[in-house]
C-alpha cells in the first residue's frame, strides 16, 4: 500500500533523559537527511544502525539538537515501511522542536495509533494483535501484560485462524453439494458439518470461559468496599493502596463520596472503590453518598464487606449480606484489637462459605491474609501461569458470543435436516464473525475508530 510519511513524538511527554521522534514512510530517510548532519548521510548508512550527528534548522542554519538517529529500512520494521527514530534530549521543548523540524520538511503529524495501524494495513500484524499492542501499553500488572504480549505474538490470531479453517472446510463441502445436487451427498455433508461445527463451537466456548478473567486482567476487578459507618472501610482502602488516600476519622459518616484507586493485589488488578457507610441518614450530602455506595455495589465484580469485631451484628449488617447475594464477597471482620462483641458463628453462617478474614487495620494487621484471599478467589481453577490465550477485549468477546450463537444455530438446523443451503447461511456468518476479530471483512470506519483509541506516537 502507498502512504505518506508520518511523524510523531513516540516517548511520553515530560522531562526524561531522551525523547524519540519517529518517522515512517517512503520519505522517512530523505526527510531526516534534510535536517541531519553527521559523518555520512542517512541514505548511505546500513539498515538497523544508529548514528551520531546534529540536527540543523534550515532557515537559521543553526544547530537545533544533538541526536542519535536510527535508520530502519523496510520491510523489517514496526510498520513495514522505512522508519527513522531520532533520539534527542528528553524534555518538552527539545522533542517538540525536533518534531516541528521534521514536519516542516515534509512529514505529516501522525494520528493516534497510526504507526500500529500501518503495521496492520501493511499486513505485518492482524487486528487482534494491534489491539494487543494497546493493551500492552495500558496493562497495569505483570500478569495483564503477559496476556497482552501473547495476543501481540498472535496466539489468539492463530486460534481464530484454526477455527476459520474448520468452518471453511464445512463451507467447501456444502458448496459441492449445492453445485452438484445429483450426487446426493447431503447426508455426508451434514456429517461433516456436525463434526466441524461442533469442534468450532466447543473451542469458542473454551475461549469465552477465559473471557471473564481476561477482561478483569485488562480492566481491573471492580471492587467495592462496603459496610456500616465507622467500621474501617477507608482504613482498608488505605492499607490496600499503601497510602493515606482516604480520610479516616472516628466520626461515623466521614466518607461521603466514592473514591477510586487502582491497586495490584497478588497480580490481580483491582479498581478499588471506597464508599460512604450505608445507613439511614437525614444529612442530604451523606444520603447522596449512600446512594452512590449502592450504585458501586451494583457495578461491583467483587465486594469487600467490612464488619466491626467490637460490635454486635446489626440489622444493617444483615441487610448488606442480603444485598451482596450472588456476588463474589470477602467478609472482613475488622477491629479485632477490641473486645469481642461480634458473634463469629453468626457471621460465618451469613457468609455462607465465602471467605472471612479478620483484621486490625489500625495496626495493619491481617492485610496479608486479605490479599491472599482475594488472590485465591480470583485464581481458583488454576488458570495462573497456564495457557495465556485469554480473550480480554470487549469487542472480541462480543464477536465470539455472536459466533457461538450462529455456530449453535447451524448445528441445530442441521439436526432438524433443514436444507443444506439454508444451514450454510449460519456457517458463513460464523466465518465472517470470526474474521472480524482478526480484522478481515471489517469496515474502514471501525478500523479508524479502533486505532483512534491508541496514544499518539504508537
Ligand atoms: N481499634 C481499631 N480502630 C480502627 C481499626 N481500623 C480502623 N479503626 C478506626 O475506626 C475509625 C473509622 O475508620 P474509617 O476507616 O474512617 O471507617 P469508615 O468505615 O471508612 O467510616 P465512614 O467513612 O464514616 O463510613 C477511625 O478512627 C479508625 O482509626 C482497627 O482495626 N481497630
Ligand atoms: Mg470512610
Amino acid at each position: 500500500m502507498e502512504f505518506d510519511t508520518i511523524a510523531a513524538i513516540s516517548t511520553a511527554l515530560g522531562e526524561g533523559a531522551i525523547g524519540i521522534v519517529r518517522l515512517s514512510g517512503d520519505e522517512a530517510i530523505a526527510i531526516s537527511d534534510k535536517l541531519f548532519k553527521g559523518n555520512t548521510p542517512l541514505a548511505d548508512v546500513p539498515s538497523h544502525t544508529i548514528v551520531y550527528g546534529h540536527l540543523l534548522d534550515d532557515e537559521e542554519k543553526t544547530t537545533v539538537e544533538e541526536a542519535m538517529v536510527t535508520v530502519m529500512r523496510a520491510p523489517k520494521t514496526y510498520t513495514r515501511e522505512d522508519v527513522v527514530e531520532i533520539n534527542c534530549h528528553g524534555g518538552l521543548v527539545s522533542v517538540n522542536r525536533v518534531l516541528q523540524l521534521v514536519l516542516r520538511h515534509g512529514a505529516r503529524l501522525a494520528e493516534p495509533g497510526e504507526f500500529t495501524k500501518r503495521a496492520f494495513l501493511n499486513g505485518r500484524i492482524d487486528l487482534s494483535q494491534a489491539e494487543g499492542v494497546m493493551d500492552l501499553i495500558r496493562s497495569k500488572t505483570d500478569r495483564a501484560m503477559n496476556v497482552a504480549l501473547r495476543q501481540v505474538e498472535g496466539r489468539l490470531s492463530a486460534k481464530i485462524q484454526q477455527l476459520r479453517q474448520a468452518v471453511l472446510e464445512t463451507v467447501a463441502s456444502v458448496e459441492v453439494n449445492i453445485d452438484y445436487p445429483e450426487y446426493d451427498a447431503e447426508t455426508v455433508t451434514h456429517g461433516i458439518l456436525q463434526e466441524k461445527m461442533s469442534f468450532v463451537l466447543q473451542e469458542i466456548e473454551a475461549l469465552l470461559v477465559t473471557a471473564k478473567q481476561g477482561k478483569i486482567l485488562r480492566e481491573g476487578l471492580a471492587t467495592a468496599i462496603i459496610g456500616r459507618p465507622n467500621v474501617g472501610k477507608s482504613s482498608l482502602m488505605n492499607s490496600l493502596v499503601h497510602e493515606a488516600k482516604a480520610i479516616v476519622t472516628d466520626i461515623p459518616g466521614t466518607t461521603r463520596d466514592t473514591l477510586e484507586e487502582y491497586v495490584n493485589v497478588r497480580g490481580v488488578p483491582l479498581r478499588l472503590v471506597d464508599t460512604a457507610g450505608i445507613r439511614e441518614t437525614e444529612d442530604i450530602v451523606e444520603r447522596m453518598g449512600v446512594e452512590r455506595s449502592r450504585q458501586a455495589l451494583k457495578e461491583a465484580d467483587l465486594v469487600l464487606l467490612v464488619l466491626n469485631y467490637g460490635e454486635d451484628l446489626m440489622v444493617e449488617d444483615e441487610a448488606l449480606f442480603e444485598a451482596v447475594e450472588g456476588l463474589d464477597v470477602v467478609v472482613i471482620v475488622n477491629k479485632t484489637d477490641q473486645e469481642k462483641r461480634l458473634d463469629m458463628e453468626k457471621v460465618r453462617k451469613f457468609a455462607d462459605g465465602r471467605p472471612v478474614v479478620t483484621t486490625a487495620l489500625i495496626h495493619e494487621e491481617g492485610v496479608d491474609r486479605l490479599e491472599e484471599a482475594i488472590g485465591e478467589l480470583f485464581f481458583a481453577g488454576g488458570v495462573e501461569g497456564g495457557d495465556l490465550t485469554y480473550v480480554s477485549n470487549a469487542r472480541h468477546i462480543g464477536l465470539l458470543e455472536h459466533a457461538r450463537q450462529t455456530a449453535r444455530d447451524s448445528l441445530s438446523a442441521s439436526d432438524r435436516n433443514v436444507p443444506i443451503d439454508l444451514v450454510q447461511i449460519d456457517v458463513t456468518r460464523t466465518w465472517e464473525l470470526l474474521g472480524e476479530i482478526i480484522g478481515e471483512d471489517i469496515q474502514d470506519s471501525l478500523i479508524d475508530q479502533l486505532f483512534s483509541q491508541f496514544c499518539l506516537g504508537k
